[in-house]
């Protein structure tokens, strides 16, 4: 059937799939959606619909029904793009106890065939198969589930954040200066100059505490990483946080409690996503274990892996620290040499520092710490990483209007939501992901 506007009005979708219940017993409904399932008993065909709040089943009794709606029946395959208008009858024996009897059927648009992927995912694809028909493979149920639960984590970020008096910022993408040391940024040609890609809203963070004192920032990073792995992207979305009057620990306690808030949110809104995706977020008690860098040295010297101080912490020794502490820990009292610039040496004790990471496992979660709010100190400490104070003039003069003490973090949500969904690897989790390797679709 050839539709035009006018009768596509006529057509207007009555109910999402997942309202179709047993008490819509005899009701003349228009669903909207895609054909995601066809089985053939012979004498009766069923096709499952899904749009997006789920699937219902349709049920077409060929003796009982037109030729014509039997004919458009036969025709459909997966993914074609459909409206159908039909009578809900209760049945026991089909999913959730309701089937719907199409009375006409309209195709608003075929999908080729074959298609390159099993929409239904019980012929599993290889992850680059997936990515490189991305659209078609979100399609997927446990897909779904995954980008509902990041959706609600981002929700639940929102309100704590809301609840807790910071502002919700946007900081520039398009830089002139490494914030993050030159290593692995990304070139931009920008008119008759050079800039770079953002890899953190770190710089302007820092300085908006001046007038906003509480501010946050959830936005895209980008990495020139050079590490191929299950939790590196070339770009990724960064929780960021800045409070004014605030040191290490006051914003520690900031990150332990917005973990447990999105734990807590996550199960209670996403259920149904966690049963799809048969996993358990576990809410975390606070405060979470702080473990030295000192300590975890030693605790790594004594399983027989040999860190020297002053060094960071390389992947296999992560592994074996997580599996001492499953769960959430953070390490504090770094080696200054080995934290940013902008992260405040201890008064006392100044090769150690204020900075600290949090910790999921074996996977770094967030990174943040007290920062230097000294202007000579913070030149001193930028000399020190061999950057040149003259390349940050503006950040530098920001410090000369009044910089208080302040501290921050950053959660990287990919990892975040890994943790909710228990992925295994961070492109599951990310839309259209980039990496070393990939920059389509
Ligand atoms: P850092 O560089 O540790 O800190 O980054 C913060 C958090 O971001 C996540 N992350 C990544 N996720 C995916 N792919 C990557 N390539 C990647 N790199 C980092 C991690 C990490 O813990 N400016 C500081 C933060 C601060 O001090 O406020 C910063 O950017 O989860």
């Amino acid at each position: 059937m050839s539709m035009n506007l006018h009768a596509l009005q006529s057509w207007k979708r009555t109910h999402y799939t997942m309202e179709i219940n047993p008490e819509l017993d005899g009701k003349e409904v228009v669903l909207s959606g895609w054909i995601k399932e066809i089985r053939d008993l012979g004498g009766i065909k069923f096709l499952i619909l899904r749009d997006k709040e789920g699937t219902v089943q349709i049920t077409v009794p060929k003796d009982e029904t037109n030729e014509q709606i039997v004919k458009m029946a036969e025709d459909l395959q997966r993914q074609d793009c459909v409206s159908i208008r039909g009578i809900v009858r209760r049945m026991e024996k089909a999913p959730r106890g309701v089937e719907v009897i199409p009375k006409s059927i309209i195709v608003l648009n075929r999908a080729k065939q074959p298609l390159p992927l099993d929409i239904t995912g019980r012929t599993p694809a290889d992850i680059d198969v997936r990515l490189d028909a991305r659209i078609l493979d979100l399609v997927r149920e446990e897909n779904q589930a995954i980008f509902r639960i990041r959706h609600t984590a981002l929700e639940a970020i929102r309100e704590f954040f809301s609840k807790n008096g910071f502002i919700e910022i946007h900081t520039p993408k398009i830089i002139a200066t490494a914030t993050e040391g030159g290593a692995n940024l990304f070139p931009v040609a920008y008119f008759e100059r050079e800039a770079f890609l953002a890899q953190s809203p770190q710089l302007y963070k820092e300085q908006l505490v001046i007038d906003f004192e509480k501010v946050y920032e959830i936005g895209p990073t980008f990495r020139a990483e050079k590490s191929h792995t299950r939790r590196h992207l070339t770009e990724f979305i960064s929780i960021d946080i800045e409070e004014a009057f605030a040191a290490a620990e006051d914003v520690m306690q900031v990150a332990e409690n917005l973990l447990q808030y999105v734990c807590k949110v996550v199960n209670e809104r996403c259920r149904r996503e966690l049963e799809i995706l048969k996993h358990k977020v576990e809410v975390p008690n606070v405060p979470f274990k702080r473990l030295t860098y000192d300590e975890v040295i030693s605790e790594l010297k004594d399983a027989g892996i040999k860190v020297s101080w002053g060094e960071d912490i390389p992947t296999e020794a992560y592994r074996t620290l997580g599996k001492m502490h499953p769960y959430f820990y953070f390490i504090v009292d770094w080696p200054t040499n080995i934290k940013p610039f902008y992260i405040k040496p201890k008064d006392d004790k100044p090769e150690i520092s204020e900075g600290f990471d949090l910790m999921w496992h074996w996977i770094e979660i967030a990174s943040g710490g007290t920062r230097i709010h000294n202007k000579e100190l913070l030149i001193k400490r930028m000399k020190e990483q061999n950057l040149n104070p003259e390349s940050f003039k503006y950040h530098l003069q920001v410090f000369d209007y009044g910089m208080p003490p302040h501290a921050g973090w950053a959660i990287g949500l990919e990892r975040l939501v890994m943790m909710l969904t228990g992925v295994r690897n961070i492109r599951e989790v990310v839309l259209f992901p980039r990496d070393r390797f990939r920059l389509v679709p």
